[in-house]
């Protein structure tokens, strides 16, 4: 099981959640301020159009180098060749995954409550998700909010990759790194941002000093 996730800021984005701009630009603006993986999360589409929207960013990827991650669609993730997929705790299980996709890159886990980390789907998965670490408008369906000492005690408990998510900004991704995370991701920061390669780039900056 590949335990390498080199990656350090991580884009969710939507076809519909970049205020109006084409997601394709904001992707793109994004992987120049230092973004390194983009996950595409579409909760209401069809899966034609999951996979149209899927098809289209990976164009934009592809010229970067940079992977893709498709969020809790298994369908949609194995047709558009993407790296690898993320899901939740009430998802396709990455145990299930690792079953029927055989050269799935990544597999990524949303941690919600500590109980999970003694379940065989932290095991079979590459990388987990502290979700959230601090609560946030954009997803309110959310049990635990994890805080720093979330993320160290998930951090004392794996060596596997962590990703923090959860209304990271570049006031708060110095301390959440230094707690623990390998990785941060983020949807408002950059999405809501109005120059979202500076957004970026100034994460990135933030994320690298503490490390
Ligand atoms: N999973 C946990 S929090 C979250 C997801 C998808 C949303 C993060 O959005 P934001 O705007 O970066 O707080
Ligand atoms: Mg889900």
């Amino acid at each position: 099981m590949k335990e390498v996730f080199p990656y350090k800021l991580y884009l969710v984005i939507s076809e519909e959640g970049c205020a109006g701009r084409d997601f394709l630009q904001v992707a793109e603006q994004a992987i120049l301020g230092g973004v390194d993986i983009v996950q595409l999360r579409e909760k209401k589409a069809s899966n034609s159009k999951f996979r149209e929207i899927a098809f289209r960013l990976q164009e934009v990827l592809v010229k970067t180098d940079t992977p893709l991650i498709i969020n809790d669609n298994l369908e949609v993730a194995q047709h558009v060749g993407a790296y690898g997929i993320h899901v939740g705790n009430n998802d396709v299980t990455p145990s299930q995954i690792r079953a029927v996709w055989k050269d799935c890159k990544s597999i990524g886990y949303s941690i919600e409550y500590l109980a999970q980390m003694k379940s065989k789907e932290v095991a079979a998965s590459d990388c987990l998700a502290v979700s959230p670490v601090f609560k946030t408008p954009t997803k309110i369906d959310t049990i635990t909010e994890w805080g720093l000492e979330g993320v160290s005690q998930i951090r004392r408990e794996t060596n596997k990759p962590l990703i923090a998510i959860g209304n990271m900004n570049s006031d708060n991704v110095f301390e959440v790194v230094k707690a623990g995370a390998d990785c941060i991701a983020v949807v408002s920061a950059i999405c809501a941002a109005k120059d979202p390669a500076m957004a970026a780039f100034t994460l990135r900056n933030q994320i690298e000093k503490a490390l």
